[in-house]
This record gives structure tokens, C-alpha cells and sequence, in this order.
């Protein structure tokens, strides 16, 4: 249990960080003490926003020294509640959108050094003015923050060929618990000198320490790039396509999204300007883009032949490639609209689940079968990243469900998924991470050997627990409670 910040200490850091870092106000807080489902609402007694490495090294030393908790936050896009503070009040805000430098960006060395603040988008854009790319997207990318995309190892809609952070991040600099800086920015292709800290603290949410900067590996800039929409039966037969795709343009393809009827009619109904692009009705569609560098041959028309050979031998029901950069990027608008979309239609089971990218196709069936069995007048609506194995398996609530189902029965059908996915050994989290939200689940379902191994690492490292306490590393009791 962390203390509450004393008088003392918040002149200490009000002094410190001046008044451009430092707000008690309540109307500057009340944004950020909310998270972006408006499902956890938490409280905070300040919100501390450093400028620089040094200013989080001292916020941290001066909590350390007192015990306080801290709260790091990016852009607020958690869907987990990762970076809400809990009810208490005790812990501090730590807003790091403040230190938003692009330290350096090499097109010869392939590498940006970003600041944990930096928006995603931002950084899009800062690669592309010299020539490359940062591959790494996802819905939020207008709001999202490398400092949080680094510290929920995030994945989004183009991990099927660079891989998530995990993969893109060369170099980190933090601050530990105890106020410390780790600096680990070389982008070092080879670094055999122990535990990678690195890695430790990618995915850690926080917990560990908070991340300042990082060093991201870039790629080469698109050069042109195909992007269709694509009916088709079945997951099964969405699969099938992949694989087609892959023996004709090989890792061309970056992003192949499966979006089911119902979760393109919830588009189409709640966001304003979109439209089906088949004409027909299909019961499942992906949206695949296939990227060639500048310099690769004709890749449109091996991605136009392959799309061919598979409506040839029904594999796809029908499909249109995008004629204009416009077409292809309404297509992505429909694509990034579902959970906007979701959230408008109403209350929802959400689930970020991965099994074996062979086994979902008939996983996801099966499983949604199953559900709907079991909790009359739910609808499953999984849709997303099926060439990563990943789908969010949301559950939609009965039309006539009370309020309060997802906190009530809710609960229940998320305790149903995870262990099936857990059967069929998978994962409760694929890319959302544990936040508050996932927390008493995988202290349920977790792999007694590996909770054991985060309690221990969290222990060694924040012996104080100050680094956002509550998330991520579930305590021995936490399996009692659950929120879905
Ligand atoms: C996506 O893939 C996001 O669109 C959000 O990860 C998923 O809202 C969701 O369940
Ligand atoms: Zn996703």
C-alpha cells in the first residue's frame, strides 16, 4: 500500500517542475482520470508533466523517498485501464505527453530516438519526411504515445511482418524505481551482457519503471500498395487466402483484418460517410494491404493475379482492390471504425484472445457457438488481426440486458472465453495487455511459475511498489475480484 503525497512533497515537486509540469486543479486532471472506455475512473491528488529525463528521475526519487505511487500515462488509450489511477487517491499522475522531442531520425542509420510523448502519428509522419517508415499502426495512432506503445508491447493492424514493439524497439532509456536512469539507447544489433532490461521493461506497463525514450527501427518508405476488400464464407476460407497471398507475394502482405457483417453494419450505422464496398452480402471480410518497397517489380499485379486465382477456386466470394489511394484509405476508415462503432451500439464482453494462428479460424467458431449457447440472446462479433491469431472476441450484451450486464453477467461469459482460450492454450491477452481490467484473470488462469517470476522481478525492482501499483502483476489475491 503506497502513502498519500504529503504537503511537503507536492511543494517539493511544484517547485521542481514549475508550473507548466505541475496542475492540482481538478479540471486539467478530470480528462485523464478516466480511461478511454469510460469504464475506470480513478483519483489523483496532482498530475506531474516532466519535460525531461531529469525531471522524471527527480519526480521518482522524491515518491521513492516517501512511498508515493506514480501513474505514468501516455495518450490515455489503454484498453485495459493501464494507465488510470485507482479510487484511492494516493498515487500521482506521471503525464509524460510533455517530453514530445524527436531526438534524432537517420534515414542511413535507419533509426528515430523518440521520446516517450512523442503521438505515433508523429512519428508516421517525421519517418516519412526522410524517405522510411515506421510500420507499427493502429486505430489510436492520432492519440497514442511510444511511452505507452513501448510499455504495452502494442500491436495493432500491421504486425504480420514487422512484429509488434517488441520487434521495432532497438533501445530504450527509463527511469527505474528508485530514480535511476537506465540508459540503454544504442540501437546494438548484439548485446550479450545478461538480462535484457530492454525487453524486461517493454510490455511492463509501468511497473518497472517509466520509459523516457526509445529507439525505433525504421524500414524502408511504401512504395506503392494494394489494398483490397474481400468477401468471403468463412474464417476458415480467410485463412486459406493468407496463405494464397503468401506463396504469391510472400511478406508483401502487412495487414490482413477479418471484420464479420455484423461488425461492418455496426460501422455503417454508427459512423457517419462510410460504405460497404461489395455490393453482395458476406458473411465474413478481411482487408488485406500489400506493401512493396520502391523498387519491387509490379507488385500490384501479382497481388490482383493472386486474388483472382482465389475467387477461381472459391476461396473468395468476391473482392475489390482499391483504384485510388482515397478507396483504399475509406477501406481502412471501415476497418478502424469497429470499436468506435461498438462502443455506440452498446454494452459489450470485450476479449483480446490469441491462439495458434492455424487453430483460429475453427477456434473462434467453435467458441462463439458456444457462447451463445450458453448465454441466451449474446452475439459474438470477433473481428481483427487473424494473420497474427489475434481476434477481439467481443461478446455483445442481450438486446434487453439491464444495465450493469457487463459488471454482472458480463463477467461470467469473460470467465467462459478465457477458459476456453486457455484450453486451447492461448492467451487472455494478445495485445491489449493486463491493465486493472485482466488482472484477477490472469491471476485465475496464469501459469503459477510465471506469476511467481513477475512477483519476484516486480519485488526486486520496485521493492516500494510506487510504479503503478494495481496493474499488471496480480497479487495473491487478486483472483477473487474481476471486471470484464
Ligand atoms: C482494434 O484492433 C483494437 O481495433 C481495439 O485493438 C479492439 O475494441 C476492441 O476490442
Ligand atoms: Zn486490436
Amino acid at each position: 500500500m503506497s502513502n498519500h503525497p504529503s504537503p511537503a512533497l507536492l511543494a517539493a515537486l511544484r517547485d521542481r517542475l514549475g508550473p507548466k509540469g505541475f496542475s492540482s486543479d481538478s479540471a486539467d486532471l478530470a480528462p485523464w482520470l478516466e480511461d478511454w472506455r469510460r469504464r475506470y475512473h480513478g483519483a489523483a491528488a496532482a498530475m506531474l508533466s516532466p519535460a525531461s529525463t531529469d525531471e522524471v528521475s527527480d519526480i521518482v526519487r522524491f515518491c521513492a523517498d516517501e512511498g508515493v505511487a506514480l501513474v505514468p500515462q501516455g495518450g490515455n488509450t489503454s484498453m485495459v485501464g493501464g494507465a488510470t489511477p485507482g479510487p484511492e487517491g494516493d498515487a500521482l499522475l506521471l503525464s509524460m505527453r510533455r517530453m514530445n522531442k524527436m531526438r534524432s531520425l537517420s534515414a542511413d542509420a535507419n533509426v528515430a530516438v523518440a521520446e516517450a510523448g512523442v503521438i505515433l502519428a508523429h512519428l508516421h509522419d517525421a519517418a516519412a519526411s526522410v524517405g522510411r517508415r515506421f510500420p507499427l499502426s493502429l486505430g489510436a495512432r492520432g492519440s497514442a504515445t511510444i511511452g505507452g506503445l513501448v510499455s504495452t508491447n502494442a500491436g495493432g493492424t500491421q504486425v504480420l511482418r514487422f512484429g509488434t514493439m517488441r520487434g521495432l524497439v532497438e533501445g530504450i532509456e527509463a527511469v527505474l524505481p528508485d530514480g535511476s536512469v537506465f540508459n540503454s539507447l544504442a540501437a546494438l544489433k548484439k548485446d550479450n551482457r545478461g538480462y535484457d532490461l530492454r525487453q524486461l521493461l517493454i510490455g511492463a506497463e509501468g511497473t518497472l519503471g517509466v520509459v523516457t525514450a526509445a529507439t525505433l527501427r525504421l524500414v524502408p518508405a511504401v512504395g506503392s500498395r494494394s489494398v483490397a476488400w474481400i468477401g468471403l464464407a468463412s474464417p476458415e476460407k480467410a485463412l486459406a487466402l493468407l496463405r494464397l497471398l503468401d506463396n504469391a507475394v510472400g511478406d508483401a502482405v502487412e495487414s490482413f483484418e477479418l471484420v464479420p457483417r455484423q461488425a461492418l453494419d455496426l460501422v455503417l450505422r454508427h459512423v457517419s460517410g462510410t460504405r460497404a464496398p461489395l455490393q453482395g452480402t458476406h458473411e465474413w471480410h478481411v482487408l488485406v494491404e500489400a506493401v512493396a518497397p520502391m523498387v519491387a517489380p509490379d507488385p500490384e499485379k501479382e497481388f490482383g493475379r493472386a486474388l483472382r486465382a482465389a475467387l477461381a477456386i472459391g476461396v473468395v466470394e468476391d473482392a475489390v482492390i482499391a483504384a485510388s489511394e482515397a478507396q483504399a484509405e475509406a477501406f481502412w476508415r471501415l476497418r478502424d471504425s469497429i470499436s468506435e462503432a461498438e462502443k455506440k451500439d452498446g454494452p459489450a464482453a470485450k476479449h483480446d484472445i490469441s491462439v495458434e494462428v492455424s487453430t483460429m479460424p475453427r477456434f473462434m467458431v467453435e467458441a462463439a457457438a458456444e457462447v451463445e449457447r450458453r448465454f441466451p440472446g449474446t452475439r459474438v462479433v470477433p473481428f481483427g488481426h487473424l494473420g497474427d491469431g489475434n481476434v477481439h472476441f467481443n461478446v455483445r450484451a442481450p438486446t434487453d440486458a439491464a444495465a450493469g450486464w457487463i459488471e454482472n453477467e458480463g463477467l461470467a461469459v469473460t470467465a467462459f472465453v478465457h477458459d476456453l482460450v486457455t484450453a486451447a492454450g492461448g492467451s487472455i491477452s494478445a495485445e491489449h495487455g493486463i491493465g486493472q481490467m485482466r488482472l484477477s484473470e490472469l491471476a485465475r488462469l496464469g501459469d503459477p511459475a510465471r506469476l511467481a517470476a513477475m512477483r519476484a522481478i516486480k519485488k526486486a525492482l520496485d521493492p516500494k511498489g510506487i510504479m503503478n501499483p494495481g496493474k499488471l502483476v496480480p497479487a495473491l489475491d487478486d483472483a477473487q475480484e474481476s471486471l470484464a
